[in-house]
């Protein structure tokens, strides 16, 4: 089955999805192997593979790697359309919708588009929407793009039903690895009831209860990086504290 066929099955079954979001800048060679124990102990559906600058060459044999232990499906989520490895599942192919970069709207996606199709991946064409967090995040100074306002819900949802329209199969709010501030409850709520695609929230979740709170609003699949990264036991503990 692919990839997007099953999130599809599991919105329709309201049964949510995790995503753990790896930065192979970030990644430790050496502990890798608990690394990924933990991954397949934790509640994760899937595993994220990306950043907004990766400058490792490591992207190939981490992906190898990791799929010789465990059995998620890998989905690359490139910065840029250096992080291409055929090693990997799948691919969110995004479009910068909330900033007016030419080069995040499309002027990658061209460049990438020869190099996807000399691959087996499955594009998951993705309309990604940067939301104003607290404080500038490593997508808005990597694409020189603004976010979206947090009290502006009228815009953030026009862009996201923009990018159903385009063709988009999927709308990812992003509020930025590391934000001070996730993706408001209200503005979660507002897009997941008006777009019939499956909606992607990630940024600045770091316990249990903000994944939680992302699930109520209408989240059909949360992206957890930082917490994971900073402790790669927040899942058990998100467990226990329950
Ligand atoms: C970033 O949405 C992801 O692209 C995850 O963010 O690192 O804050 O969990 P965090």
């Amino acid at each position: 089955a692919s990839i997007y066929n099953d999130i599809q099955i599991a919105k329709a079954n309201n049964r949510k999805l995790l995503a753990i979001l790896l930065d192979p800048d970030k990644v430790v060679w050496d502990t890798l192997a608990n690394l990924i124990y933990k991954i397949n102990q934790s509640p994760a559906t899937h595993v994220f593979i990306g950043g907004s600058l990766v400058e490792s060459t490591i992207l190939d044999d981490l992906i190898v790697r990791i799929k010789q232990n465990c059995i998620l499906p890998i989905v690359l989520f490139p910065g840029d359309p250096s992080q291409i490895s055929n090693h990997a599942d799948g691919i969110l192919f995004l479009s910068l919708l909330s900033g007016r970069n030419p080069d995040y709207l499309i002027g990658h996606q061209v460049n990438a588009a020869p190099i996807l199709k000399q691959t087996q991946l499955e594009i998951l064409s993705t309309g990604y929407i940067l939301i104003e967090s607290g404080s500038e995040t490593a997508v808005e100074r990597v694409s020189k793009t603004k976010p979206l306002e947090r009290d502006n819900l009228d815009l953030v949802l026009a862009t996201a039903q923009a990018g159903e329209m385009l063709g988009s199969k999927l709308i990812y709010l992003e509020a930025g690895s590391g934000a001070q501030e996730a993706v408001p409850q209200e503005m979660i709520r507002l897009v997941a009831q008006n777009i019939e695609i499956p909606l992607i929230v990630g940024g600045g979740i770091v316990d249990g209860q903000g994944i939680q709170k992302a699930y109520e609003s209408g989240a059909d699949l949360v992206v957890i990086g930082t917490a994971f990264e900073k402790d790669a036991n927040f899942f058990n503990t998100q467990k226990k504290s329950k």
